[in-house]
């Protein structure tokens, strides 16, 4: 029998890369990203365990402890399961929905049920590796019934649930046909932890307008003291379920591992400029290629910027670095011909031989790489519709905490709330984007001063909340509402 655990993190995704072979066997090797960072001091300090999917489908490696003695353990999904819960209700239904449908949300109810099953298999997994009165932290949409089905299973459990995108405004919400049960599953949590005080304010509202879902509210906000952290975290307020169980809503940015950013060199920054053509001004964008992150009106504003003359292609250059995402969904591959028929446009009218004035990569990156770029940029542009964090900005700006650089950043990512130094843009409005590009711009070549000042603002924000102080202050939250 497996060992049981007192600290569990269930997730849609292990933190593994699986490499399959030509014998058809696979190779499974742990990747830590900014979660695992955030999360790792206490799964290494419980020796906790993850579960997750492995990102095959159709397998499931046996259960393992990494050296840091993490035990990862996966949960197998089918094809089918991966259609119907993750491109299909998680991608198709949720994410548009839960950005201010920026696309429609399809509303399938086979999809629907796909998701209730995969939701049901990661519970019972959980239920398998967690100990008698573990915590158990979910995480994000696509586990938003999770919570609901553990504490019926598991009344002994601690649960906390964290949304890493944002939570909509209640009008749009109430779309959905299956809302009842998704803000049933997710008040199954003892703490349910967003972004950002907006979205903490948009379930509220939202559980005392779907029937059936909450019992009562605090009329007021309820503040809880957390020693040294009260500033980035906030706690509402409470909501008490129908069946009396006082549950905790907050808001709580993430951030990113800044102990683990290694500068680059300035040798590899120099070379990169000089491959660039060493132009005077360098544009940068990273995302993955979605929708929601406005990648090709930003593109739209460069090109209107070169048309007009603000900017000159002689000395401009726009780097996009775009990782595929969720290629089999219809929007996604519509976007991404739209981005790639505007980057052969613009540079078919304003690049010369061997001069392209837009760089454009479709693909992942290693860290040390986008590292360079990061430096490397003058102007980082992170310009989505909708974001919950968006934590490019914040790599960005890390990577800048000499002064260096500035960073344009929509109104609409919860970045925003943090980055109040950033050069703030509308994403729906070009004139907002470009009249930003060109402010940037302007600082940078005629008042370095004031655009390193700002630039020293954001990144002091950035380095005295990293993603150590999000995890423990949730963490510690959560044991107040136990
Ligand atoms: P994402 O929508 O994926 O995350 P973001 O927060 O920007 O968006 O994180 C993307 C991560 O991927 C960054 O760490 C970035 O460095 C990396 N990345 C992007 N392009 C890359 C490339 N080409 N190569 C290598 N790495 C690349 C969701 C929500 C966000 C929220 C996070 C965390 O949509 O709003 O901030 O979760 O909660």
């Amino acid at each position: 029998m497996e060992e049981l655990n007192s600290f569990v993190v269930v997730a849609n995704r292990l933190p593994v890369d699986m490499t399959a072979h030509p014998d058809g066997t696979y190779s499974i090797t742990p990747s830590p990203g900014g979660l695992v960072t955030g999360l790792s001091p206490v799964l290494e300090q419980h020796r906790g365990c993850w579960v997750g999917w492995p990102g095959t489908v159709d397998v499931a490696p046996d259960p393992f402890r990494t050296d840091t003695g993490i035990l990862l353990h996966p949960v197998r999904l089918t094809a089918s399961d991966f259609e119907g819960f993750y491109e299909g209700f998680s991608n198709a239904t949720l994410w548009p929905l839960f950005h201010d449908l920026i696309v429609p949300p399809v509303y399938d109810v086979d999809w629907w049920h796909d998701f209730r099953e995969v939701n049901l298999k990661f519970a019972e997994a959980v239920n398998q590796v967690a100990a008698e009165n573990a915590t158990v932290w979910v995480q994000d949409y696509q586990l938003l019934l999770v919570p609901g089905i553990l504490r019926q299973m598991r009344p002994d459990l601690c649960i906390g649930f964290f949304l890493h995108i944002p939570f909509p405004n209640p009008e749009l919400f109430r779309q959905l046909p299956w809302r009842e049960e998704i803000v049933r599953g997710m008040l199954g949590a003892d703490l349910i932890g967003f972004h950002l005080p907006q979205n903490a304010d948009n379930f509220l509202s939202l559980t005392r307008q779907v029937a059936g879902t909450a019992g009562s509210h605090t009329g007021q906000p309820d503040e809880l003291e957390v020693e040294g952290e009260a500033a980035i975290r906030e706690v509402k307020a409470h909501v008490i379920t129908a069946d009396g169980r006082k549950v905790g809503v907050g808001a709580f940015p993430i951030s990113i591992d800044t102990g683990a950013v290694e500068q680059a060199s300035q040798s590899s920054v120099e070379a990169l400029r000089a491959d660039l053509g060493s132009p005077e001004i360098v544009f940068l964008g990273v995302d993955r290629l979605d929708y929601t992150k406005g990648i090709l009106q930003r593109l739209l504003a460069f090109e209107e910027l070169l048309e007009s003359g603000g900017l000159d292609p002689a000395t401009t250059v726009f780097l996009q670095v775009a990782t595929p995402s969720r290629e089999r969904i219809e929007h996604y591959r519509v976007s991404r011909s739209q981005v790639e028929e505007a980057v052969g446009r613009i540079n078919g009218r304003f690049g010369r031989m061997g001069h392209p004035v837009v760089h454009y990569l479709h693909r992942s990156l290693p860290k040390d790489d986008l590292q360079i770029l990061y430096t490397a940029a003058d102007v980082m542009l992170v310009t989505p519709f909708k974001d919950g964090m968006n934590l490019v900005a914040k790599e960005y700006v890390a990577a800048h905490r000499s002064g260096t650089g500035a960073l344009i950043l929509s109104e609409f990512a919860g970045a925003a709330d943090e980055l109040t130094e950033a050069y703030l843009c509308n994403p729906f409005d070009l004139e907002s984007i470009k009249r930003q590009m060109l402010a940037a711009v302007h600082d940078l070549r005629h008042n370095p001063d004031y655009a390193a000042e700002r630039m020293r603002a954001n990144s002091e924000q950035v380095l005295s909340h990293d993603v150590n102080v999000w995890a423990s202050s949730f963490l510690t939250c959560l044991e107040d509402f136990k």
